[in-house]
């Protein structure tokens, strides 16, 4: 009975809880967008069937020994969603998603697109400190973990995160130990429920029932995290709208159809892997999505030979590993058509490498969570794709060069991206404070130094933001620098990016310590870890200091901290 009331309360929610936090764009814009066709106005959870109908037979997803069809995708996404209203969620509601890659993902992010669930794409990398941070911003009311992955145990993590966040009252395992055993009676089994596949009368009521109380198209349907610069997580908003452009425009810029096989080998919560064009964008063509929980090269490459994979996206750490081991073994590669490359600086040298070994088409992609795809095209010269991050998706892009005062720079010079356009939000979610620094007239400041390649496609050269860039996962130094500020004989400090072979960036902490106290980069990564921080944000290096170099103005001077530590071969 209390399971009945709760469904019609969700089924009557009007989903407008969400829609405060985001930044709509101007009418007129939006007009214009909606009679270029970028956007159609309809729920991305509207999609699932229209494939599933389309196609009904073919495998959407395939996973180890799982191989779903389009219709059975959509009959247990119908299933989930299902259960998720039953526990009155629905559409204004969100969800921290925090599972490894495999089938079970997939099929829990449609069903929260069906029901109108906002997912907040997390990473199974993310500990207590930033799953209970997003989740306050977001006032998330479920959270969804594997049961222990990697040898940690999420599901206690997930208790230990709805303590600390008033919101949060669901708990969703997929794995092992769920829903009973470990003393975790009260969480949600959720492999059983994507497992079951309904009955044809099921099918039909859920549908029916779904497609009764469908999302706006202008609510939010994903919320992506963003590498942001400043500590207080940003979470941002896209919806219904712009990510099914994102998405359905990233497919057609790069070639992605039914006979596409994309391998997921990123973690999915990342808008790469996601929908640039990723597992939405391949979804939509009608191919094949290929599941793997880690980018090692052995599974990969396993992979690859047995499901003959077309496509692939990578960080450039990750493809550096891939071509290594590539030249060092015989992988059968064969079916590669495309390997995509992004997140991070790629080096024209690792560039020509990689297309030497793989044998196949190397794309660089510079994108953000926060909105703008650039992709070098398949008809871009060979220099130009081996020197360029690509140009932008859409014509009503609009993108501005500009130097420190504002002014737009000269054409060929470099200075900081500023956008906007149909998938780029103006803002981040229930942020004014940090959307007064990031945004100016719906203006995204991007943080990266760019310039115009003589044609047309942008270079990265550099950015303005202080975030660490480790092998493609943001990691902000403001939010570092509070933590180990915490540390015990800590009197300063100042996190700043170490330049590094295999990972391009890691985070480096320069510390001055309190009169007569030794800190050690043990004792910081033992409190960091204690505060429940992602292990790939905790400081690899130190560099303990007398004092902090300023600048004139008196500002810590991160330009000499960064010129010591790239002096340096050996730090602590
Ligand atoms: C992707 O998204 P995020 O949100 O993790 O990070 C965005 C930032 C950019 O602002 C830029 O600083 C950096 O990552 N970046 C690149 C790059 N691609 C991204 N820097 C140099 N070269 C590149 N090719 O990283 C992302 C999202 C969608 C597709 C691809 C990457």
């Amino acid at each position: 009975m209390a399971e009945h009331t709760a469904s019609i309360v969700a089924d009557d929610l009007a989903g407008t809880a969400l829609r405060t936090g985001v930044t709509p764009w101007p009418e007129e814009l939006a007009r214009t967008y909606r009679a270029a066709g970028y956007w159609r106005d309809r729920p991305l959870g509207d999609l699932v069937w229209e494939w599933a109908e389309a196609r009904p037979h073919r495998i959407a997803v395939a996973d180890g020994g799982t191989r779903i069809t389009y219709r059975e995708l959509a009959a247990r996404a119908d299933q989930v969603a299902v259960l998720l209203r039953d526990r009155g969620l629905g559409p204004g509601t969100a969800m921290l998603v925090a599972l490894p890659n495999g089938w079970e993902l997939v099929v829990l992010l449609l069903a929260c697109l069906r029901a109108g669930v906002a997912p907040v794409m997390m990473l199974p990398a993310h500990r207590d400190h930033e799953l209970a941070a997003i989740g306050l911003r977001t006032g998330a009311e479920a959270i969804a973990v594997p049961g222990t992955f990697r040898g940690h145990d999420h599901q206690a993590m997930a208790d230990r995160v709805r303590a600390e966040v008033p919101s949060l009252r669901e708990v969703l395992v997929c794995g092992d130990g769920a829903g009973g055993e470990d003393g975790h009676g009260h969480h949600v089994d959720l492999r059983s429920a994507v497992e079951h596949v309904p009955s044809a009368d099921d099918v039909e009521a859920h549908r029916s029932r779904l497609d009764a109380t469908p999302p706006e198209p202008g609510d939010v349907a994903v919320f992506l995290l963003s590498g942001g610069t400043t500590g207080l997580s940003k979470v941002i908003a896209r919806t219904h709208n712009d990510y099914e452009y994102n998405a359905r425009r990233s497919a057609e810029v790069c070639g992605f159809d039914a006979r596409t096989v994309y391998l997921a080998a990123l973690p999915a919560g990342h808008n790469f892997p996601l929908a640039s064009p990723g597992i939405l964008g391949t979804l939509m063509v009608g191919g094949t999505v290929v599941l793997v929980p880690s980018p090692s090269p052995s599974r990969v490459f396993e992979t690859i030979a047995a499901e003959r994979v077309t496509a692939v996206a990578a960080v450039p750490a990750v493809l550096s590993r891939w071509v290594a081991a590539a030249e060092a073994g015989d992988p059968d590669l064969t079916s590669l058509r495309l390997v995509q490359v992004g997140g991070s600086l790629f080096a024209k040298e690792a560039y020509r490498r990689a297309v030497n070994v793989l044998g196949c088409r190397v794309q660089q992609v510079y994108g953000m969570a926060e909105g703008l795809l650039c992709y070098v095209r398949e008809t871009d010269p060979d220099d130009v794709a081996a020197a360029t991050q690509g140009r932008p998706i859409s014509v009503h892009d609009e993108l501005r060069i500009v130097d420190p005062s504002g002014a737009e720079v000269a054409h060929g010079e470099s200075g900081e991206l500023l956008v906007r356009g149909p998938y780029t939000p103006r803002g981040y979610f229930r942020a004014p404070e940090q959307n007064r620094e990031a945004f100016t007239d719906g203006w995204y400041r991007t943080g990266d130094l760019v310039l115009r390649h003589p044609g047309g496609n942008l270079v990265v050269v550099g950015r303005t933001k202080d975030v660490v860039n480790r092998g493609g996962e943001k990691i902000s130094a403001d939010e570092i620098e509070r933590l180990v500020q915490a540390v015990d004989g800590v009197a300063e400090v100042a996190v700043i990016a170490a330049p590094d072979p295999e990972l391009g960036e890691r985070a480096c902490a320069c510390v001055v310590p309190r009169p007569g106290r030794t800190v050690t980069l043990q004792d910081i990564g033992r409190a960091l870890r204690a505060a429940g921080v992602a292990e790939f944000k905790i400081p690899e290096s130190l560099l303990v200091l007398r004092e902090m170099p300023q600048t004139s103005v008196g500002k810590t001077d991160k330009n000499a901290l960064s010129r010591i530590v790239t002096s340096r071969t050996h730090l602590a």
